[in-house]
C-alpha cells in the first residue's frame, strides 16, 4: 500500500499523520501544500476535503480528512505497530488519551495560535491568559504522568504520543516567538521547565525516519 498524504508545513495534525506513516513503516508520497499560497483551497484540494484542512490522504480511490480518523483507519490497513493497543482496556484507554488531549490541550493552545497569527492579541489578550493558564496546568499533569512512566499510555509509544508531540512542538515554539514573549505568558523557560517531557520528546525525536515529518520551514 502507499498513501498519498497532502499536508501542510507546521501544521500539528498532519505531523501526527506523518509520524503513523513512519512508525508503520507505510509508504507514502509526500505532497506538501502552502497555506500563504491557498493550496489548501483549490478546487482539487476542497474536492478532497470541504472544509480545506490538512491533512488529507488518499488510497486509491479512497480519500480521508481528520487526523485522527486518519490514524484510526491506518491502523486496520497496517496493523503493526500497533498504535491503539491490542487489548479492548488498551484502545480505550488509548482513544480516552487521545480525546483529552484534544479537549483539554489542543482547544487552548489552539486558540492561542490563532490569536498570534492573526494578530489579534491586543483584542484577545483576556482569553489567551486564561488559555495559557489552562495549558500550564495540563502541561503540569503531562510532566507528572511522564515521570512515571515513559509513554502518556502504558508500556509503548502510541497514538495517545503522537497526537499530542507535535501541538507541544507548536506551542513551545509559539512561546518563543519576539512577539509572545512580552505578554509573560508563563512558559519563558520553554521544554528546558518540563525535564519529563523533554525526555520524552527526545524519545520521539528518536523514531526512524522523524526528520521526514520535521516541519520544513522549523529547520
Ligand atoms: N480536526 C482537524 C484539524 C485540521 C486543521 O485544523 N488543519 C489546519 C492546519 S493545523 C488547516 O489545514 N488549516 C487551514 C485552514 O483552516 O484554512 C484534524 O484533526 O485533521
Amino acid at each position: 500500500m502507499t498513501v498519498d498524504i497532502y499536508w501542510g508545513s507546521g501544521s500539528p495534525f498532519a505531523w501526527s499523520v506523518m509520524l503513523a506513516l513512519e512508525l508503520k513503516g507505510v509508504p507514502y508520497n509526500s505532497h506538501l501544500l502552502s497555506f500563504s499560497d491557498g493550496d489548501l483551497k483549490t478546487p482539487e484540494s476542497l474536492a478532497m476535503n470541504p472544509r480545506g484542512k490538512v491533512p488529507v490522504v488518499r488510497n486509491g480511490d479512497f480519500t480521508l480528512s481528520e487526523s485522527n480518523a486518519i490514524l484510526a483507519w491506518l491502523e486496520k490497513k497496517q496493523p503493526a505497530p500497533a498504535l491503539f493497543g491490542s487489548t479492548a482496556e488498551g484502545t480505550g484507554v488509548i482513544w480516552r488519551a487521545v480525546l483529552e488531549h484534544a479537549a483539554y490541550f489542543q482547544h487552548h493552545t489552539h486558540g492561542i495560535s490563532g490569536a498570534v497569527f492573526y494578530k489579534k492579541m491586543d483584542e484577545m489578550r483576556d482569553e489567551v491568559r486564561e488559555s495559557a493558564k489552562a495549558v500550564g496546568e495540563e502541561m503540569d499533569r503531562y510532566e507528572t504522568a511522564l515521570a512515571a512512566s515513559e509513554w502518556l499510555v502504558g508500556s509503548a509509544m502510541s497514538a495517545a504520543d503522537i497526537v499530542a508531540y507535535p501541538h507541544f512542538e507548536l506551542f513551545f515554539r509559539l512561546m518563543a516567538r519576539d512577539d509572545v514573549k512580552p505578554e509573560k505568558l508563563g512558559f519563558d523557560s520553554g521544554w528546558a521547565a518540563y525535564p519529563a517531557l523533554s525526555a520524552w520528546r527526545s524519545r520521539i525525536q528518536a523514531i526512524p525516519g522523524y526528520d521526514n515529518t520535521y516541519p520544513p520551514h522549523w529547520k
